[in-house]
């Protein structure tokens, strides 16, 4: 009987916050012009004897390079992240039109695991045995040795890494680890500080909601008062008809788990809308208005001040379907299914319980969310569970450098520009200012959500995205010119 609770309990606990929330990308369905799709055979261990080798999936696009022997252009080598690359291709247009200018040749590289580079083809997933090539360290490796060969090609051209996210955690690390081959790196909203001992886990819920209460002072007020509310009627089976009813769930709510399930669909709504606040209408797996965060504070507008506990619980449900259901076709709501869709997900999971164990919690009192302290426990039981390993949470202090002065490691790197976005909760792992000038910069780009800065440009984009654009512009022509 014990050991049954134990088990739920910790089930609970792992469930109830996304443990690294990410953009969930679909697949585009047309690639922009001139993007070739190429095999690379790779070793699947970089760092052993074995001679295994897989396939791994490039594209490059070769219209733009200055196809000259002696002063080739630059090539853009995009450090693929967790998903198939197309996906990465088709969000990060400022890429392409920066290539354009300068006369780049751009290659985006598909991460082992994800996509269609599979070491093991559709065994990769059934063992550990053929997990544990899955690591930032032996994705780097097929970077290193597809960029040695392409270099061939490209008479030597010099090569500027490109990443946002986990992908700019890479680009960032591939300059660090690789210098040989790379001569700087742009790391966009690259949280390369967000492991234990350096970051404080809670920072991340923290910004989430401060994006809420910088829109309006009535909204977080609101959103914890649900949250309130929620807390005690998911507790409360007599209760759980209204909650079928006012959220409209596709299953019945006739479990504690579905219950509290309503409670995880909400927050990872809120999160994603943070991350993805971009300013103008977007398409990931689900179409987005603008400035999502302000449509969804401003379903609180119309509660009267005696408004009931239904009357807030309905208003957080609309605000929510900003994110789920700006279609409007959506019949009832999965609660039960947020994390399924989005391709890699098993990857990804992996990755956040062996090598990139991300911590995220809420205390309920400086956030909008009900406490939720950082469980480590929690994270090993679930990762043993689900994948049999146990989480390194050293490995990137050890790797690559993150530690509790996390200005520390970075001294020894040059030639790296972290853009952040002031919205982006993942800021909180960031690196936010300048450790050398044009070598190793930081900095925060007001009013932007995660990466806005790779995003094709828009109209209206705040100013400070555009002048980061300007910024990787001029320092990459820097880098370029001293490298040679
Ligand atoms: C560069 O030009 C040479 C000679 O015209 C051609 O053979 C080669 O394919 C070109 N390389 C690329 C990457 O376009
Ligand atoms: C993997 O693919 C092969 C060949 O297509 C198929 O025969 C096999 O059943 C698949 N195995 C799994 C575990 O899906
Ligand atoms: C559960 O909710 C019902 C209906 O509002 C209420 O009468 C009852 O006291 C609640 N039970 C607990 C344990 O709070
Ligand atoms: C989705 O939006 C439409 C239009 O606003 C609404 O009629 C429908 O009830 C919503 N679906 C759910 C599940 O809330
Ligand atoms: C949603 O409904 C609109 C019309 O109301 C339709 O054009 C669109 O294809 C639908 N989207 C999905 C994902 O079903
Ligand atoms: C160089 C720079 O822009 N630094 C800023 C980075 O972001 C932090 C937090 O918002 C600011 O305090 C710094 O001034």
């Amino acid at each position: 009987m014990k050991w049954v609770f134990l088990v739920a309990l910790s089930i609970t606990l792992c469930s109830a916050m996304p443990r690294f929330p990410r953009i969930q990308y679909k697949m585009p369905e047309q690639l922009p012009p001139n993007y070739v799709q190429s095999w690379f055979t790779s070793f699947v261990d970089h760092f052993g004897s074995g001679i295994e080798t897989f396939q791994m999936r490039y594209f490059s696009k070769n219209t733009y390079w200055t196809n000259n022997t002696q002063a080739p252009g630059p090539i853009f080598f995009y450090c693929g992240n967790e998903g198939a690359i197309e996906m990465f291709i088709e969000n990060s247009g400022w890429i392409d039109q920066l290539a354009s200018q300068m006369g780049a040749a751009v290659v985006y590289a598909e991460h082992r695991y994800f996509g269609q580079s599979m070491p093991f083809g559709n065994r990769s997933f059934t063992s550990p045995q053929n997990l544990k090539y899955l690591s930032p360290h032996q994705a780097l490796g097929d970077y290193a040795y597809l960029l040695q060969n392409l270099k061939i090609m490209y008479y030597d051209a010099p090569v500027i890494a490109w990443g946002g996210s986990y992908g700019g955690m890479l680009a960032a690390w591939f300059r660090m680890k690789y210098p040989n081959l790379v001569v700087g790196a742009i790391a966009s909203s690259a949280p390369i500080f967000h492991f234990m001992g350096s970051v404080n886990p809670e920072e991340f819920n923290e910004i989430v909601t401060n994006d809420y209460a910088m829109v309006d002072t009535n909204c977080v007020p609101y959103i914890k008062t649900a949250h309130d509310i929620l807390g005690v009627w998911t507790r409360n089976s007599t209760l759980w008809w209204q909650l079928q009813e006012i959220f409209n769930t596709c299953t019945e709510v006739i479990t504690y788990s579905t219950a509290s399930n309503i409670i995880n669909w909400i927050d990872n709504a809120l999160t994603y809308m943070a991350m993805t606040d971009y300013p103008y209408e977007t398409n990931f797996l689900e179409p987005m208005p603008a400035n999502p965060v302000n449509v969804a504070c401003s379903k609180f507008n119309n509660l009267a001040d005696d408004a009931t506990d239904a009357e807030i619980l309905a208003a957080i449900r609309d605000a929510v379907n900003v994110y789920y259901n700006s279609t409007g076709n959506n019949t009832c709501n999965l609660v039960d299914q947020q994390y399924d869709n989005g391709l890699g997900d098993n990857g990804w999971d992996y990755l956040s319980c062996s090598t990139l164990v991300m911590p995220i919690g809420s205390d309920g009192v400086h956030d909008m969310f009900l406490p939720q302290p950082f469980s480590i426990s929690a994270i090993d039981s679930y990762c043993l569970q689900t994948w049999g390993v146990a989480p390194v949470t050293d490995y990137a202090k050890i790797f690559y450098g993150s530690s509790t002065n996390p200005l520390g490691p970075l001294r020894y790197a040059s030639n790296i520009l972290f853009p952040n976005g002031s919205l982006d909760p993942w800021q909180s792992g960031g690196v936010l200012e300048s450790i050398h000038a044009n070598s190793v910069i930081g900095f925060i780009m007001q009013g932007a959500a995660h990466h806005l800065d790779l995003r094709t440009p828009n109209p209206s984009d705040p100013e400070d995205v555009v002048t980061a654009r300007n910024t990787e512009k001029q320092l990459i022509k820097y880098w370029l010119a001293t490298a040679k």
